[in-house]
C-alpha cells in the first residue's frame, strides 16, 4: 500500500509540536516538523493563553510540512490540554484572550458552587473529578464576577475546537475535550442542563458535540494560500491530549493501567462504561470520554509540573540539563520527606522549591535543603502516589492491575520508570513517548478510512514503536515508605 501522511498538531502547556505521521504497510513512522514553546501570559495578575500566536505556529508547521518535507498531508488534526476555551461574540470573533486553567480566579469557586449544588449531586450528574479549573467552575466564576466577556458570548469553543474553527470556519465541539468540562453527562456526548442552570451558564453558548474521528471540513482557502497546502480535511481527532495518548497505549490482554506522563501524570484504566459511585466520588476519580465509546477512568496527579517548576526557578541562576536534576536526586537520600503531589498548594505557587519546603514544614517533616533533596522528595512522592492510585483503582474494579504502561514524554525518565516498577511490584512498559501525537495521527487515519478500529490502531502502534520493559527489583523498602506517605493523603 502507498504511503499516507497525516499532520498532527499537539499542544501542551509548555510546548507545541507539528508531527508528521507516515503510514505505510500498517507501520507508522514519525517526523517532527516543527516545535515551539508555549507558556501562559501573565497580565495584570491574570493568566491567559496566547491562542493566536499558537495558531501562527500551527500554520508554520503546516507550511514547513508542505515546503520542507514536500508533503501534502491527507489531513490535519489538533489536540490540546483540557478544560480551557475561547468565547466568541455574535460576529464569530474571540472575546478577550482565553483564560489559562492555572489562573487563580477559581481558587474558591468550587466551594461557592457547592452552596448552589452539592458536591455529590454535581459528581453524579457529571462523573468528573473535582478540580477547581474545570470549565464548569471557570464559567461559574465568570458568572459570579459578572465577566462582561461571557455576557456578549454567543459561542464557546474549547481550545482545539477553536483552532479547528480558525482552520475551517466550522464551530463544533469534540466529545473527548468537552468531557473535561464537567458539563456533560457521564459517558455521554450530551450536555447536562442541570449543571448549566445551577452555575447560571447560558445553555445556548455550547455547540453540538461530535465524536472523535469526524471530518470537520476543509482548510479555508486563505490558509491554503498562506501555507501552500491543498484543500485538505481537518479532522476532529480525540482532541483532548490525554484521550489521544490513551489511544496509543500499545497494550495486549486485560488488566493493564496507563500512566500518561507529562506536565500531568494521568493514571487510570480504559473502561467500557463510566464508574460513578460514592466511592469514586470520595476518591475523586474522573470519567472522561474516550474513543469508540470507552471511558477514561483516571485520576490527575500533579506530575512533572512539580519538577518543571523547580527547574524554572533553578534555571534563573544557571540553566540545568534534565539529566543533571536526575543525577542530583540519585545522590540524595531516599524517603527523608514526602509531599502529597496533589495538595492545592502546588497548583501554581510561583516558587515551587519554596512551596515544597513549606509543605514539609507544615507537616512536621524533614525540610529538604538541597536541589537534590527536593528532586528526590518529588520523585519518591510521585511514585508513591502512583502506588496509592493503583490501589484505589483495584478497590473500585475488584481486579488486580497486572502491568502499567507509561506513555508520553515522562517515559523517557528511566530512573523514574524503574522506581515505579519497584514500588508497584508489577512490570512497567515505557513508550511510546510521542503517544499524544500518535493518537492524533491514528484518529486522522481512521477518519479517512486508512484504519478501521481502536484494536487495529493499537496493533499498528505495537508493531511500530519500541517499548522499554522494567521489571520490579526493589532496592528500597517501598512498603515502609508507603505507610508514611499514605498519611498525607
Ligand atoms: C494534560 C491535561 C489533563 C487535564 C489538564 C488540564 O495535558 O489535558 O488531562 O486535566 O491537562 O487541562
Amino acid at each position: 500500500m502507498s504511503k499516507q501522511h497525516f499532520l498532527a498538531f499537539d499542544l501542551g502547556a509548555s510546548s507545541g509540536r507539528a508531527i508528521l505521521g507516515i503510514l505505510e504497510n500498517k507501520k507508522l513512522d514519525l517526523v517532527e516538523v516543527h516545535r515551539f514553546k508555549n507558556q501562559m501570559l501573565h497580565i495584570h495578575g491574570t493568566y491567559y493563553w496566547n491562542i493566536f500566536s499558537l495558531f501562527e505556529e500551527l500554520k508554520t508547521g503546516l507550511k514547513k510540512c508542505v515546503n520542507e518535507q514536500n508533503v501534502q498531508p491527507e489531513s490535519i488534526g489538533t489536540d490540546t490540554w483540557g478544560v480551557d476555551y475561547a468565547l466568541l461574540n455574535k460576529e464569530g470573533q474571540v472575546v478577550g484572550l482565553p483564560f489559562a486553567y492555572r489562573d487563580h480566579r477559581t481558587d474558591n469557586s468550587m466551594e461557592e458552587f457547592f452552596e448552589v449544588l452539592s458536591k455529590k449531586e454535581t459528581y453524579l450528574l457529571s462523573g468528573i473529578q473535582f478540580m477547581q479549573f474545570n470549565t464548569l467552575f471557570q464559567l461559574f466564576s465568570s458568572v459570579q464576577t459578572e465577566y462582561s466577556g461571557l455576557k456578549v458570548a454567543e459561542s464557546l469553543l474549547f481550545s482545539p475546537d477553536f483552532l479547528n474553527y480558525l482552520f475551517t470556519g466550522e464551530k463544533k465541539t469534540e466529545y473527548t475535550i468537552a468531557s473535561t468540562s464537567q458539563l456533560l453527562k457521564p459517558g455521554k456526548a450530551e450536555w447536562e442542563s442541570k449543571l448549566f442552570e445551577a452555575a447560571g451558564i447560558p445553555g445556548n453558548i455550547v455547540e453540538e458535540v461530535i465524536q472523535p474521528g469526524t471530518v470537520l471540513g476543509k482548510v479555508l482557502p486563505e490558509i491554503q494560500e498562506e501555507t501552500g497546502c491543498n484543500a485538505i480535511p481537518c479532522v476532529a481527532v480525540a482532541s483532548h491530549d490525554t484521550a489521544s495518548a490513551v489511544v496509543s497505549v500499545p497494550a495486549k490482554g486485560g488488566n493493564w493501567a496507563y500512566l500518561s506522563s507529562g506536565t500531568w501524570s494521568l493514571l487510570g484504566i480504559e473502561s467500557k462504561e463510566p464508574l460513578v459511585s460514592e466511592k469514586t466520588l470520595t476518591m475523586n476519580f474522573t470519567n472522561e470520554g474516550g474513543v469508540e465509546g470507552t471511558t477514561r477512568f483516571l485520576k490527575n496527579i500533579m506530575g512533572m509540573w512539580l519538577i518543571q517548576e523547580c527547574k524554572r526557578i533553578w534555571d534563573e541562576e544557571k540553566e540545568l540539563e534534565w539529566q543533571e536534576i536526575v543525577d542530583m536526586s540519585n545522590k540524595a537520600e531516599s524517603f527523608k520527606c514526602y509531599i502529597n503531589p496533589d495538595d492545592p498548594l502546588f497548583l501554581n505557587p510561583g516558587n515551587m522549591p519554596k512551596a515544597i519546603q513549606e509543605y514539609c514544614t507544615k507537616t512536621n517533616q524533614y525540610i529538604p535543603q538541597t536541589r537534590g533533596e527536593i528532586a528526590r522528595c518529588i520523585y519518591d512522592s510521585l511514585v508513591l502516589k502512583y502506588k496509592f492510585t493503583i490501589k484505589q483503582i483495584e478497590s473500585v474494579t475488584g481486579k488486580k492491575i497486572e502491568k502499567l504502561h507509561i506513555i508520553g514524554g515522562g517515559a523517557n525518565n528511566k530512573m523514574l520508570n524503574q522506581l515505579t516498577a519497584d514500588a508497584l511490584g508489577i512490570p512497567v512498559f515505557a513508550g511510546p513517548t510521542e503517544a499524544t501525537a500518535i493518537g492524533n495521527i491514528m484518529l486522522q487515519a481512521k477518519a479517512v478510512g486508512a484504519v478501521s478500529s481502536l484494536e487495529e490502531i493499537r496493533q499498528i502502534i505495537f508493531d511500530s514503536f519500541e517499548v522499554g520493559e522494567y521489571t520490579p527489583s526493589p532496592k528500597l523498602d517501598w512498603e515502609a515508605a508507603y505507610l508514611h506517605f499514605e498519611k498525607l493523603n
